[in-house]
């Protein structure tokens, strides 16, 4: 092979080469990941609210992590025959309200609150004030408004949410509507409603049993977030804690208690929580609270029980009944004789 062969093979493969990293260029580079963006999202703070009758209480409508906003809208609603709002506090254009969102001026076209159906209604935008400079896009997170409510009953309600973004439109365009995520809000001042519980075994029970011990439990407007069975035994003032299980086949919450020596006393009680973390306790003022331990008496000793029992029976017998019996024995000996002798005449 001459040189000018070498050199044209060696730029041939060298073209090669080149056109083959070319093709596998897409498949060769790596690609970084980019972290997904933080999601959007109005919500009502806080999630649960708790108060009693003839309180108030305060709820903000808060906006995080959005890009590019220039218009919102939100409606609230709830049952007007527990709360009434009693204060509207606007926190839009965070030139006046540091905590809030959008930039000034801000045009609101609704703000209204109907205490007779249970309805609060914001919309409002940034806009252009007499050809100045438009004010820019709002990014990051803030109060959109604040309601403060009057409870009038105290059977809680849930705070429902609707919600509208809205992005800075180009030149000539319309505002396009931002994706989010709602995170409505709930009143909930009542503690959940705990059942009657049942036990396994539901009678006696034995130093090897574990007790299963089921109880329905069940609360309104928030649900409930959590269920706890407490024991003690033979009266200590230690409890011991075993979170229940919600089981959906059977509708209850389940715990266990781990078997107890012989002749314990066993005491328990139930303590459950809402999602407003009100509290409700049922505990052991009623029978089906406590049990002891007895010891359980197998199989094999039932016959020589029983023949244990028997040897007793008749030893007492005897011991009551001897007078008795020789009375009744020289009365019928006597009768014996005079019957023999008859029978001799
Ligand atoms: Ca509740």
């Amino acid at each position: 092979m001459t040189g000018t062969n070498m050199r044209l093979s060696s730029c041939t493969i060298g073209r090669a080469l080149l056109l083959i990293l070319f093709l596998l260029a897409p498949f060769l580079i790596q690609v970084p990941n980019v972290g997904a963006l933080p999601e959007t999202v109005v919500q009502i703070e806080p999630y649960v609210t708790t108060e009693e009758v003839a309180e108030s209480f305060t709820i903000n409508v808060t906006l995080s992590d959005v890009q590019n906003l220039y218009g919102v809208k939100v409606i609230i609603r709830w049952n007007s025959d527990i709360l009434q709002v009693v204060n509207v506090d606007v926190r839009l254009g965070v030139e006046s309200h540091s905590d809030g969102v959008l930039h000034e001026d801000i045009f609101v076209v609704k703000n209204e609150s109907r205490n007779d159906i249970g309805k609060y209604r914001l919309e409002a935008a940034s806009y252009d004030k007499g050809g100045q400079t438009p004010p820019p896009s709002f990014n990051g997170s803030g109060n959109i408004v604040r309601l403060t409510f009057y409870v009038t009953d105290l059977e809680g309600c849930p705070l429902d949410l609707e919600s509208e973004l809205y992005d800075k439109p180009r030149p000539g365009e319309v505002s396009q509507p931002i994706e989010h995520t709602r995170i409505p809000g709930f009143f909930d001042p009542t503690p959940p409603i705990i059942g009657i519980p049942t036990r396994i075994p539901s009678e006696d029970v034995s130093p090897e049993d574990t007790v299963k011990v089921f109880v329905n439990v069940t609360d309104l407007v928030s649900g409930v977030k959590n269920v706890t069975l407490l024991y003690s035994v033979n009266n200590e003032s230690t409890w011991q804690y075993r979170p229940m299980n919600y089981t959906s086949s059977t509708g209850s919450y389940e715990a266990t208690i781990p078997p107890q020596p012989n002749g314990t006393w066993v005491k328990y009680k139930i303590v459950a929580f809402d999602y407003a973390e009100n509290r409700a306790l049922r505990d052991g003022t009623d029978p089906l609270f406590i049990y002891q331990v007895i010891p359980e008496i197998p199989q094999t000793m039932i016959l020589p029980l029983l023949l244990l029992l028997t040897v007793i029976a008749v030893a007492l017998v005897r011991k009551v009944w001897p007078k008795n019996r020789r009375a009744g024995l020289k009365l019928s000996g006597r009768d014996q004789k005079n019957t023999f002798n008859r029978r001799e005449l």
